[in-house]
Parts: structure tokens; C-alpha cells; sequence
């Protein structure tokens, strides 16, 4: 039962016993009674104005407290005593103990339940050092919230207060609002510092190396406070085992990943890694309070073992420049043919001809080009190596000679055939027996096919 409630009843009980058939008008009001009690008593001192109408109407409310019915009538005033018994209090503020340091956490959101039902409390709430927004002490109308929400500092513990501020704390019962309820009680908070680091990482996998970079895949671990994640990975790698005495030694990733929820699947690629270099890799997690993990399995791969064939040459009686020339290349070990790739174009400076080709497993070759009336010639013994744009190509380009239009790797008499069904001098036209590339067949050709004219013997 309000005290309001009480005072209503109260009048409701006065003029039922008076029964004067005139009004009455509330003198003194509102009644202000002792804070923080439990029951009390109080005095209200009417004015009986003859003739008026009442400016009450009263309402059907059940009275808890005891009216003291022996009403003294002076002169025109009533004085009417009366005990209450105050409404409950609020529930104390739920929660005792929130344990984190999160940075902006609301660490009163669904802690601070107060039934407001027909109160109004003032709420004073000092965080100290712990509350960022509000610097330090927040006071709030309790008729219109009931959830507090402060942002903590980070990593800081310590104790919230909170109390209800006397003087401005009030039942409000219908549209008067003066009458002071029994104010409930202040408290803490305990805000604890997080002192438990992310949960250690265990499923850390090193895969899918290319010349120069490594994929590392793992689960985002978990963590105490209330974002239940880490904050932040530190991802080492080195060329010997990583543990935990020498992780700090180890070369760290500049910008590894901002750590997904707890479970998350995460995946980082390290890139600038040397090729053909087997690296160690493991990760630690810190949360938002510095608490550090302990450190991961540590997975091992190793890049892989590429470099380019750099090659160039020159077409027998080509001096031009020209564009769209092809080759074709085999690169062997002995007899085995490790890369075989056609028609692969050469760019052509003063007449020397060349091209790049990329992914070739380190290693040394006897390289063989043919081109596309010429003997195959090899150049032996070239050292590719792991990611390296250079090699032991000769200074000096070989020469692809000119004269195989059939293609059989010798020059002979069934070349000087077709060269001689082709043979049309002044006339332009494509054919592969055009040796020189001048779009003509004529004597030129002719002499480059007997330069080289040797019957039975093949080319490289
Ligand atoms: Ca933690
Ligand atoms: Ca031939
Ligand atoms: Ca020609």
C-alpha cells in the first residue's frame, strides 16, 4: 500500500465519518513523511469551506495502514492523524558481481532491474575510475528506466556504488507526486579485472605453400568477459621450431586478423616468404585486457621450389624484328622430358627473340627449341632456380637453323621439295617455306635451306 494510497484513504475515511454535506479543501499538502521508514504517521489539516463542493472524489482503495478515526474538529479546520505502512521498497539492484573489463561494456544492462511501478527514485550511481561514460557518477529519473548502461574503462577494476538519492525520490500514485516513500537501500558492485587469458589455440594448420607464401588456418578460441573472443592474434613464423621460451623472437606477421567469435573458422595467408623454405608457425591471443594465451601447436610447410626459364634466340637469316614468332620448347633431364610447351611466343628485339616462362621446378635442364622450319637445338645445362628471374642462359642467343619445313628435324630432300612447289619469286605469300620471314620464297630461302642441306643427319 502507497502512502499515497494511505492518504487517500484517509481523506476517503474522513469524509465518510464527518459527513457534513460540505466540501473540503486540502490545506496542507502534500504530507511529507519520514524517509526510509517502514510505517510511520502524519498529520493533514483540512480546510472545511461551507457551502463548497468537495474537491475530491474519492476512489475505492483499500487501506493498509490505520486511520486514526478520533478526528478533533477545529473550527473550520480538520485535523486528521493517520499511520501508514509504506509501499515495498525496490528489489535491490539484481547482480552482485560482474566479472570483465571489457572495453565499453555496458556492465549494468540487464543488471540494474528496479520496479518502478507507480514510484519515481532518483538513482545516483558512482562508478569511480571504472565508468567512462559517465565520467564518474550518473544520476538518472528512475520513473523512466529501468536498465542502467555505463560504459567501463577498460581493464579496471573496482567497486560501483549506487544509492537513492533522498530528497528526490517520490511515490507517484496517480497525478500527485509529493509524497515521499521509504527510500531503498544503496549498494555495490564489485567489477572485477579479466584475469583469464583466451583459451589456446590447438588446431593451428600450415597448407596450400606456393613460391612464396603459406595459408594458415585455425578456430577463433574463446575467451572470459563478456565478447567471449580474443582481441587480437599474434602470429610468429620462423625457419627453425617456434616454442614458447623463443616466440618472441620469432618475426612477427605485420597485420594479422582481427579474431572472428569464438569458433569462428579463420584463415590468414603469410606472403613474402623465401621459396623452397620450410617455416614454423604458431599464434598466441591476447584478450581486450592484455591476458595473453599460451602458445599454439606449431604446424610446419614449406614453399615451394619454382623458378622461370629466361631463355632468347635467334631465327637463322632473321635480322627484323617481328612479332607473333613461336617456339616450341622441351625442357629434359637426360632423357626425360620434364616440360614440354608449343607455339610459345617470342618477343623480338634487334632479331634475338625471347620469353619467360614461370613455374618450373628448380632444377638444371637441357633446354631444346624448335622453331617452326627449323633444326631443334638444344642449349644444355641450364640451372633454374627457386624464384629467381635469372639463369645461366648463354649471353651469346643460339641460332635456330633454317630448312626443316617438314618438321622431321632434318634437312633434306623433302624439304628442298616443298620449298621448290612453294617457289614464286616476286609473288607475297605466308608459308612455312618462306625461312627468312620475309613473306616471299624465293632464293633467299633456297639458300638457307642449302646452307644447311645435310641428309641424314638430324638436329638436336
Ligand atoms: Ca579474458
Ligand atoms: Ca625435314
Ligand atoms: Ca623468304
Amino acid at each position: 500500500m502507497s502512502k499515497k494510497a494511505t492518504i487517500i484513504s484517509a481523506i476517503s475515511a474522513l469524509i465518510l465519518v464527518v459527513g457534513l454535506g460540505i466540501g473540503l479543501q486540502l490545506v496542507s499538502h502534500p504530507v511529507r513523511l519520514a524517509n526510509k521508514a517502514a510505517t510511520g504517521s502524519g498529520t493533514a489539516i483540512f480546510k472545511l469551506v461551507p457551502g463548497s463542493t468537495s474537491i475530491w472524489t474519492p476512489s475505492v482503495q483499500s487501506i493498509a495502514g490505520v486511520l486514526n478515526t478520533n478526528v478533533p474538529m477545529l473550527g473550520y479546520q480538520v485535523l486528521v492523524n493517520f499511520t501508514y505502512t509504506t509501499a515495498t521498497p525496490p528489489a535491490s539492484l539484481a547482480g552482485t558481481s560482474v566479472t570483465t573489463s571489457e572495453p565499453s561494456l555496458n556492465c549494468l544492462t540487464n543488471r540494474i532491474s528496479i520496479d518502478t511501478t507507480a514510484k519515481k527514485y532518483t538513482l545516483i550511481i558512482s562508478c569511480g575510475t571504472l565508468l567512462t561514460n559517465p565520467p564518474t557518477t550518473y544520476t538518472t529519473n528512475g520513473l523512466d528506466k529501468t536498465v542502467f548502461t555505463f560504459n567501463l574503462n577498460s581493464a579496471v577494476a573496482g567497486t560501483l556504488t549506487y544509492a537513492f538519492d533522498n530528497a528526490n525520490s517520490y511515490v507517484t500514485s496517480a497525478t500527485d507526486a509529493s509524497d515521499i516513500l521509504a527510500i531503498p537501500a544503496g549498494g555495490t558492485y564489485t567489477i572485477q579485472s579479466d584475469t583469464t587469458a583466451p583459451a589456446t589455440i590447438s588446431n593451428l594448420a600450415a597448407g596450400n605453400p606456393a613460391l612464396q607464401s603459406i595459408n594458415l588456418t585455425w578456430t577463433a578460441p574463446a575467451d572470459t568477459g563478456l565478447t567471449g573472443k580474443a582481441s587480437s592474434y599474434d602470429i610468429r613464423y620462423s625457419t627453425t621450431t617456434i616454442t614458447a621460451a623463443n616466440f618472441s623472437t620469432a618475426p612477427a606477421v605485420a597485420s594479422p586478423p582481427t579474431p572472428g567469435a569464438a569458433g569462428a573458422s579463420e584463415s590468414f595467408t603469410i606472403t613474402g616468404l623465401s621459396p623452397a623454405t620450410t617455416y614454423f608457425f604458431a599464434i598466441k591471443s591476447a584478450d581486450s585486457s592484455g591476458n595473453i594465451s599460451a602458445i599454439s601447436n606449431v604446424p610446419s610447410a614449406t614453399t615451394i621450389n619454382q623458378g622461370s626459364l629466361i631463355f632468347n634466340l635467334k631465327f637463322q637469316g632473321v635480322s627484323a624484328s617481328l612479332t607473333g614468332k613461336t617456339v616450341n620448347i622441351t625442357l629434359q633431364q637426360g632423357a626425360t622430358v620434364k616440360y614440354t610447351f608449343n607455339n610459345v611466343v617470342v618477343a623480338a628485339t634487334n632479331g634475338v627473340y625471347s620469353a619467360t616462362i614461370p613455374n618450373i621446378d628448380a632444377g638444371t635442364y637441357d633446354v631444346y627449341l624448335k622453331g617452326p622450319a627449323s633444326l631443334r637445338k638444344k642449349t644444355a645445362g641450364i640451372t633454374i632456380a627457386s624464384g629467381s628471374n635469372t639463369s645461366n642462359w648463354p649471353s651469346t642467343p643460339p641460332t635456330l637453323l633454317a630448312g626443316d619445313i617438314n618438321q622431321d628435324n632434318k634437312i633434306d630432300l623433302l624439304d628442298y621439295s616443298q620449298l621448290v612447289l612453294k617457289f614464286n619469286p616476286g609473288v607475297a605469300q605466308t608459308a612455312v617455306e618462306d625461312l627468312n620471314f620475309d613473306g616471299k620464297v624465293d632464293l633467299l630461302d633456297y639458300s638457307l635451306l642449302a646452307l644447311n642441306f645435310n641428309p641424314g643427319v638430324s638436329g638436336d
